[in-house]
């Protein structure tokens, strides 16, 4: 198969103007009738054959304005069917297909989780519904009856508003018809069909529309949906506030689902979710499950404005729609929860996902120009850093200018299917700034490198400041343009505030956002009335590697005293991954690792200074993960010299700072009842944070005092926290905890996946031996996506010296499973294999190893196209 091309782009020979859709469900074999209504589009030639898209279709008849089409006027394969000479005038295709939902273990289409009809259509799932112009830019209105066994599928529920319902006579059948006034593109259809349990509410909107609200759940989970619905209302209500954005039908429909691709899906009207983002109670969901809850819950509604009233054109525009979708959720939760804590745990996000994605051989585009298979771009480059670079673009901007261009994009684009030329050209106008250069961080991989040096002229008080970028080559990119990085900065002073200056030349200077757009600037800033201190990229304000030329000691006072608590996180951290780097070089030369006694001092400042928020903390007391040391040396990386200098650095401070860990813990720790909101979930989180790190000092009463927290705790934020110091930290309990987790949770799948992803975690060279075992367990099944990500995912790419063991044998482990789920479910499969991608930046017998079991992976018959495509991209 060849690749697709964005600069191949040309719209649709066909429009579909109506689309009605009778699905007769059945566990095996579901027909489907699609009407259609076609007509040719101005510009095409009369007699153009119409093709349209189809993925192991089975035909069962197809007929052009109610006359059955002969063989000789078509031809239909189980990937396509074109109509060879199609009428001039406007026609009408009936086609008729049968489908297996039963057997679908792609689960994309329409497909069976636990007993539930079910369907997902993004990015190409429509066309193995029927055959389709399965596109973005086919824009159609939908109608969509139903037909199922009443007792088996009593809820039937599809896109849009309900229209009519009732009993089939003579049958044990039933029906609903659904329509959807808006027009849609195919990967926005959605169908379930189902015995469920509903939570009802009802929301009005700002111009007084009254939407009925439903989210269901299996029978019995009712009580778990109640933090998603209210999640809901408050999204509706803040896209109203912010964006100006109303809902636009009579109801809003979310179904939660146990086996699912993706976290989620935005079909109009209908979201259907992967139950991970639906269920939560105190007992079996954490404080981070809610916050991923709120969060999911916030962007697949938001998605209705940004996805879904306005389209991608065609796939390479994904960012189009996620990206600022992204943007859009984060703003939410940074209302809704801290500001702050919301910033740094984004960047750490990016930085663990985007910034190894974007340093190696998978690295792509914000906006891709070529792909094989699009479902291997759900990525956190578009999402992750299309959000950044929306970020980036309000910072040099403004918000003023921001919110007109927004405004701008919704009134001039609605209904349309568009491009982010179109969706930037908005905010050009909007500004009056020229952002054909911005249109760089869409078309350039890669993450561009900011190095900073400056110079202190005390006589003429003077300071230079001089930045400089740069950015290497990705796949298929050698060369690069240097990009407009909008720089948000202080000087800071002495006694930590910024200091005043009088002019700056060199670059232009917005309020405290310098506009760096050339390969180097230097900037004078006069009146400067002693040495400053540098705070650069203040609150992350784009998403580029700062290299900061800076003593220790100067970074270890802008820990301290920076007024930007994002840039005060960030320099922690910087000294942290600074002693950590070197005590991994230390370890490799055979000497011994180290940690700086001023940094120690620093963090037991700010961990025991009350007037900060116990959750900005709790984030400054988390190491660096050893995938992040890793991402810092960047090559000939040993893990297991890597794992050493966490260790020591993690022992170190959990016995230097012992008395002051355990303060925290006991007095943070909330004995009262479970509240998910911000503050409370901050407490525990400095509490457990602490906790953890005093149960790395190895001390076996410390151990001995987690075992009992982990019996004692009243919710799953707690337990969990407990079992995982257990297990990390290697305490003689873990086992017995592991043991009764088990048994207190089987009955519960997505605390299985919590059980999972613990053991798949564990340090140490039995581990291995455990996840293998564990695939044979009762509670895992290789067709579950989240069970799939929880253990196996979770070694590949969360337990880096077991998956990158020095005999090869984590590799081999994955790369079979990698293998046997390609023949299941491939874009899992692709997925898992995304693990590998950091290959050529360890040391060359884990390199060799690596590219072996990544060659066997390719070289295996009748490979996927989401595999292939992941495996020949990371070996090229
Ligand atoms: N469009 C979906 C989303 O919300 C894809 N899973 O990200
Ligand atoms: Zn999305």
């Amino acid at each position: 198969t060849a690749a697709i091309l964005l600069k191949d782009y040309r719209p649709s020979d066909y429009a579909i103007g109506r689309v009605h859709l009778d699905f007769q469900l059945h566990e095996t074999e579901t027909l489907v009738t699609a009407t259609l209504s076609v007509r040719k589009r101005e510009t095409t030639v009369a007699g153009t054959p119409l093709v349209l898209d189809g993925d192991e279709l089975d035909l069962v008849s197809i007929a052009l304005d109610s006359v059955s089409l002969g063989d000789e006027a078509y031809s239909a394969t189980p990937q396509g069917l074109t109509v060879k000479t199609p009428p001039a005038a406007p026609f009408t295709l009936t086609i008729v297909t049968k489908l297996d939902p039963a057997s679908n273990t792609k689960l994309m289409g329409l497909y069976r989780s636990s007993g539930v009809w079910c369907t997902q259509c993004e990015a190409e799932g429509f066309r193995r519904i029927t055959y389709f112009l399965d596109r973005p830019d086919v824009l159609s209105v939908y109608d969509v009856r139903i037909e199922a066994p009443v007792a088996a599928a009593p809820v039937l529920l599809a896109n849009g508003n309900p229209t009519t319902s009732g009993l089939v006579p003579d049958t044990d059948r039933h029906f609903a018809v659904w329509s959807d006034p808006h027009p849609k593109p195919s990967y926005l259809f959605a169908l379930v069909a189902g015995d469920l349990g509903v939570v009802k509410d009802s929301f009005t909107t700002m111009s007084g529309r009254h939407v009925d609200l439903g989210v269901y759940v299996e029978h019995g989970n009712e009580e778990r949906a109640v933090y998603a619905m209210d999640a809901l209302k408050r999204s509706m209500r803040w896209d109203e506030t912010a964006f100006g954005r109303e809902y636009d039908l009579d109801v809003f429909n979310i179904v939660a689902v146990s086996d699912f691709n993706m976290g989620a899906m935005e079909n109009k009207g209908l979201n259907v979710f992967n139950d991970k983002y639906v269920l939560a109670n105190p007992d079996v969901a954490t404080d981070q499950d809610y916050g991923g809850i709120e969060a999911v819950i916030a962007h697949e509604y938001f998605h209705n404005w940004t996805g879904n009233r306005i389209t991608c054109r065609d796939w390479f525009q994904l960012c189009l729609k996620e990206g600022l979708t992204v943007f859009r959720d984060q703003e939410f939760t940074s209302d809704m929860r801290s500001r702050p804590v919301k910033r740094i745990s984004d960047v750490r996000l990016l930085r663990s996902h985007q910034f190894p994605e974007d340093a190696g051989p998978l690295a792509h585009p914000v906006r891709p120009e070529k792909y094989m298979e699009i479902s291997n771009f759900y990525t956190a480059t578009v999402y992750e850093k299309g959000a950044e670079v929306i970020r980036a673009l309000k910072v040099l901007i403004g918000d003023e200018a921001f919110k007109a261009g927004m405004d701008l994009y919704f009134d001039r684009h609605d209904g349309d299917a568009a491009t982010i030329e179109q969706f930037v050209a908005c905010f050009a106008e909007a500004s009056g700034r020229d952002l054909s250069q911005f249109m760089l961080w869409y078309s350039q991989a890669g993450t561009p490198q900011l190095d900073i040096r400056d110079d202190y002229d005390g006589d003429n008080r003077t300071y230079r400041l001089t930045l400089s970028q740069s950015l290497g080559p990705t796949p298929e990119q050698s060369e690069k343009k240097p990009m407009v990085l909008p720089v948000r900065f202080g000087l800071v002073g002495p006694n930590g505030e910024d200091m005043l200056y009088e002019t700056a030349k060199g670059a232009e200077v917005n309020g405290d956002v310098i506009v760096v757009d050339k390969a180097e600037q230097e900037i004078v800033f006069t009146g400067v009335a002693s040495r400053p201190i540098p705070s650069i990229l203040r609150n992350f304000s784009a998403p580029v590697r700062p290299i900061l030329n800076m003593p220790i000691k100067d970074i270890l006072f802008l820990m301290r005293h920076d007024s930007d608590p994002f840039n005060r996180w960030q320099s922690a951290s910087t000294v942290a991954m600074y002693c950590l780097t070197a005590s991994t070089e230390a370890l490799r030369a055979g000497s011994s690792a180290t940690i700086d006694g001023d940094y120690l001092a620093a963090l037991a400042e700010i961990i025991t200074d009350d007037a900060l928020d116990p959750a900005f903390r709790a984030l400054v007391l988390a190491l660096p993960q050893e995938a992040d040391i890793a991402r810092e040396i960047g090559s000939n990386v040993d893990p297991d010299a890597i794992a050493g200098a966490l260790r020591h650095a993690r022992r170190t401070i959990g016995s230097k700072l012992g008395p002051t860990l355990d303060h925290l813990a006991r007095f943070y720790h909330d004995e009262g009842a479970y509240s998910p909101d911000a503050e409370s979930a901050g407490r525990r989180a400095l509490a457990n944070a602490a906790q953890d790190m005093r149960a790395a000092s190895g001390n076996a009463d410390v151990h001995a005092r987690i075992m009992e927290k982990f019996g004692a705790a009243t919710n799953m934020t707690d337990r969990l926290a407990a079992l995982v110091s257990l297990v990390q930290n290697g305490a003689s309990e873990a086992e017995q905890a592991l043991g009764d987790f088990y048994e207190g949770y089987k009955s519960v799948p997505l605390v299985i996946d919590k059980w999972l992803a613990v053991q798949a975690a564990r340090p140490g060279a039995r581990t291995l031996d455990e996840v293998k075992r564990l695939t044979e367990h009762p509670a895992f099944s290789i067709r579950n996506p989240n069970r799939v990500r929880s253990l196996i995912g979770t070694f590949a790419t969360a337990n880096l010296p077991q998956f990158a063991r020095a005999d090869g044998a984590g590799f081999d482990f994955v790369a079979d499973k990698v293998m046997r789920l390609d023949d299941i479910n491939p874009q899992v499969a692709a997925r898992i294999l995304v693990s590998f991608r950091s290959w050529r930046n360890w040391e060359p017998v884990r390199q060799g190893l690596a590219e072996a079991a990544l060659k066997r992976i390719a070289a295996k018959p009748n490979l996927s196209r989401d595999v292939r495509d992941i495996a020949e991209r990371s070996l090229a």
